[in-house]
């Protein structure tokens, strides 16, 4: 009894719904005289087939051709082998005796016919797509266009137009992106301006080639990441503000703003002044834009201050933080601050923090004996200069402090003086008289 084998082909789609037969071993292995049973020996190890006596193989349920192909990944994606053997079922037959049992097995394992079916199990469109690319992107803003953001990738395990992906970006409302069909590569089309826009969710579908097709449908979010390309802005622009020269240190004077509309370092702004005050006299905090009295202003020293205040975002800052030295000082180069300036003006207001002081002191005049002098008894005329400004200067009044007040007289606001009467030397050779100059702001003298 020689052994014989042979190989079968069969055709298995696989059905959602339906367990059927799929053929019948032929009758060549039949023995007129002898029961036969047919067992599958390898190839089953998921027990997805029963044969019967009749020789018929079925499919004892649903089955699924991606799930073999995974599990023989080295064989054709499109065949699976099912080996079936073959035997007399002769040691389980009825009656017979232990003895001729042995001897009749031993014939029997001579008799096994071995034979091979390949069953192929053909593609049905089962199998959706299902993506495998990240849902979440994120890039610079302003990057140029046609740029590669991502790929995206869905996996279809059908084979043939079953598992062939098309790409598909929904465009509800324009999008600056593109999606290729077959590559999946998404790319800009746009301008991307985080400042506009931070972030998009795009709506990708991956839809098969089957009949009918299969689509999966994902959300990606694009986020974009901040650049620094807006300038810190003045608003307003220009100020004016006027300080009492008397002002102590720390006094506020007003507050300037700007604002930077980036993310972050790039949007965060510091101030400083940047020129218009070398002798430093007023201050500016760097977070807050308060100006301050630094020192002791004097109006007579300087009344009005033109500064230019600068306004810098603090995107340089970012490279602070890199771990190395020639990174830091790499990307300190590459990386500028932008900038705004401002102009402020400061007016110095005037307090009468000035007395009028006699410029010619001490004064010196001679009078002849015996006489009144001419112009009413003019003597001489003293004058007292006021570094104040209108009005705290303008109305200096003289008056006589001590000294024969009987005799002289001052003019209070000419400041000249004149004898009343005439004198005699040999009484008296020599008169001291003190005067008082003040301005009028203070009130009225009272000799
Ligand atoms: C073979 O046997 C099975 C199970 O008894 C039966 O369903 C099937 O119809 C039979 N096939 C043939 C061709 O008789
Ligand atoms: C994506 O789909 C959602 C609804 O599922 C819709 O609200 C949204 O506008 C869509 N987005 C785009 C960019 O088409
Ligand atoms: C991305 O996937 C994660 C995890 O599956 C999910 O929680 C998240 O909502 C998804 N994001 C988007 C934008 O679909
Ligand atoms: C935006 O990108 C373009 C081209 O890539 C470049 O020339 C331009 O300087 C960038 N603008 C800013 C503000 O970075
Ligand atoms: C400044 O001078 C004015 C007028 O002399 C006075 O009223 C005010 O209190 C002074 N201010 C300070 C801070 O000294
Ligand atoms: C540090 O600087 C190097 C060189 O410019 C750069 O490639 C790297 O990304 C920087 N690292 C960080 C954390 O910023
Ligand atoms: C002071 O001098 C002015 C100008 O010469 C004169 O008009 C005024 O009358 C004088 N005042 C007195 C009190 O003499
Ligand atoms: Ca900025
Ligand atoms: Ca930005």
């Amino acid at each position: 009894m020689c052994s014989q084998s042979m190989k079968r082909k069969l055709e298995v789609y696989f059905y959602a719904l339906h367990t059927f037969i799929l053929s019948n071993i032929p009758p060549m292995f039949f023995r007129d005289n002898g029961r036969i049973e047919y067992t599958i020996t390898s190839g089953d190890d998921n027990n997805d087939f029963e044969i019967f006596s009749n020789g018929t193989i079925r499919t004892r349920h649903l089955l699924d051709r991606e799930t073999k192909t995974l599990r023989i990944p080295s064989a054709s994606r499109t065949q699976n082998v099912e080996k079936i053997k073959q035997t007399k079922h002769l040691l389980k037959g009825r009656g017979l005796t232990s003895s001729t049992r042995n001897k009749k097995a031993r014939n029997a394992q001579k008799d096994a016919q071995e034979f091979r079916v390949s069953i192929v199990l053909k593609d049905v469109n089962d199998e959706e797509p299902r993506f495998i690319s990240p849902n979440v992107t994120e890039m610079q803003e302003n990057i140029s266009t046609n740029t590669v953001v991502m790929v995206i990738k869905a996996n279809d395990r059908d084979e043939g137009r079953n598992g062939y992906i098309e790409y598909i970006l929904e465009q509800d409302q324009i999008l600056p992106f593109t999606l290729g069909a077959v590559d999946g590569l998404l790319r800009v089309a746009g301008k991307l301006d985080r400042e506009q826009r931070a972030s998009y969710t795009l709506n990708v579908t991956a839809r098969d080639r089957g009949e009918p097709s299969k689509s999966t449908r994902t959300q990606i979010l694009v986020k974009i990441l901040d650049e620094n390309d807006n300038n810190p802005i003045f608003d307003p622009k220009q100020y004016s503000a006027s300080v009492a020269e008397n002002a102590s240190i720390g006094a506020m004077v007003l507050q300037v703003s700007a604002t930077d509309i980036d993310e972050g370092a790039n949007g965060r702004v510091r101030f400083s002044i940047a020129s218009g005050d070398d002798n430093r006299d007023f201050s500016i905090s760097e977070d807050s834009g308060i100006v301050r009295v630094a020192k002791n202003l004097n109006y007579e020293r300087k009344s009005r201050y033109e500064l230019t205040i600068q306004a810098e975002d603090c995107a340089a800052d970012l490279a602070l933080a890199n771990e190395s030295i020639e990174g830091r000082n790499k990307l300190l180069t590459a990386i500028e601050n932008r900038y705004d300036i401002a102009e402020l003006t400061i007016i110095i207001s005037d307090i009468n923090d000035n007395s009028p002081t006699f410029l010619h002191s001490p004064y010196l005049a001679n009078v002849m004996e015996n006489v009144i002098p001419p112009n009413s008894g003019y003597v001489i005329q003293v004058e007292a200069y006021d570094a104040d400004t209108p009005p705290f200067n303008s109305l200096v009044r003289y008056f006589l402090k001590e000294g024969d007040t009987d005799l002289f007289r001052i003019n209070a606001s000419t400041g000249e003086i004149s004898l009343l009467r005439s004198l005699d030397r040999e009484t008296k050779a020599e008169y001291i008289l003190t005067l008082v100059a003040m301005d009028t702001v203070t009130g009225c003298y009272q000799p």
